[in-house]
């Protein structure tokens, strides 16, 4: 991934009052819809999608409806959308993923350029959060692993490119809502609007002045009788299953994900205490 570059990346949007942040939505259009018809969705100034937006059942008609948005979205790029342009350009993938496999090859060749030439990151001024860096995974990759519980000593080396200007990182990729504070900045993770672990529903984030964590509730039967008459992946009935009704727990999604945070050597606890 290349180096964090804030001057290269800042479109200018000025006077962001509220901005509402869509992470991980993975083709599952019915959750997509159902967060945008939010009235706080609609009201918001822009939209941050940050990032694996079309690995999923329903590929070509979220990327429609998200280009569709013009000018009142942001698109970033995943490492999911990286790996559906390679899969579509007969790169071969870091990992075996049979309705990414099928996805990537759903897009037409324009929309794969599309999706390669998305930004990996953005930084907008957000009144009452001020600086605001909106990345996929982390600031510096875009598929590594920071978890609400990795510790400080992660975080620092997730954050060491970041301009010092940035309270606030907005992060997605591990598909499980937080916030937290790690070596000064708030980092807000939304959760994932298509493909939840732990609790079901559409998740997403709104910004500005504060930091609200957003769950649309689905209607989880009629979201997967949907996807099996839309999606042609052969295997959408079992998918939809597993992740509409988010069957894996936040503690196993955590247990998994967690053997890829490195270890770090404790440090001596000192001041303060509670
Ligand atoms: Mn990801």
């Amino acid at each position: 991934m290349a180096p964090l570059d804030p001057a290269a990346r800042a479109p200018q949007y000025p006077d962001l009052g509220r901005v509402a942040v869509v992470s991980d939505v993975h083709g599952v259009l019915p959750a997509l819809e159902a967060v945008l018809a939010e009235p706080a969705v609609r009201a918001a100034d822009l939209i941050v999608a940050t990032g694996d937006l079309l690995a999923g059942p329903q590929p070509v008609e979220t990327f429609e409806l998200l280009t569709g948005l013009g000018a009142r979205v942001l698109l970033l790029r995943g490492n999911a959308d990286r790996e559906l342009a390679d899969l579509a350009r007969g790169r071969p993938p870091s990992f075996e993923d049979a309705i990414a496999s099928w996805a990537a090859l759903q897009l037409s060749a324009d929309q794969t350029a599309a999706v390669e030439a998305l930004p990996q990151y953005a930084i907008l001024d957000v009144q009452g959060l001020g600086r605001v860096l909106f990345c996929h995974a982390t600031p510096r990759d875009d598929e590594e692993v920071a978890l609400v519980d990795s510790p400080p000593a992660h975080w620092a080396a997730v954050l060491a490119d970041v301009p010092g200007d940035i309270g606030t990182v907005v992060c997605g990729h591990t598909h499980m809502p937080f916030t937290r504070l790690a070596h000064g900045r708030l980092i807000v993770n939304p959760g994932s609007v298509g493909m939840p672990y732990g609790r079901s529903g559409a998740h997403w984030a709104l910004l500005g002045p504060g930091v609200e964590l957003r769950r649309t509730d689905l209607d989880e039967d009629a979201v997967c009788a949907r996807l099996a008459e839309s999606s042609a992946f052969p295997d959408i009935a079992q998918w939809a299953d597993y992740f509409v009704r988010a069957r894996a727990s936040d503690a196993e999604a955590l247990a998994v994900f967690s053997q890829r945070v490195p270890a770090y050597p404790a440090d001596p606890p000192t001041e303060p205490q509670t």
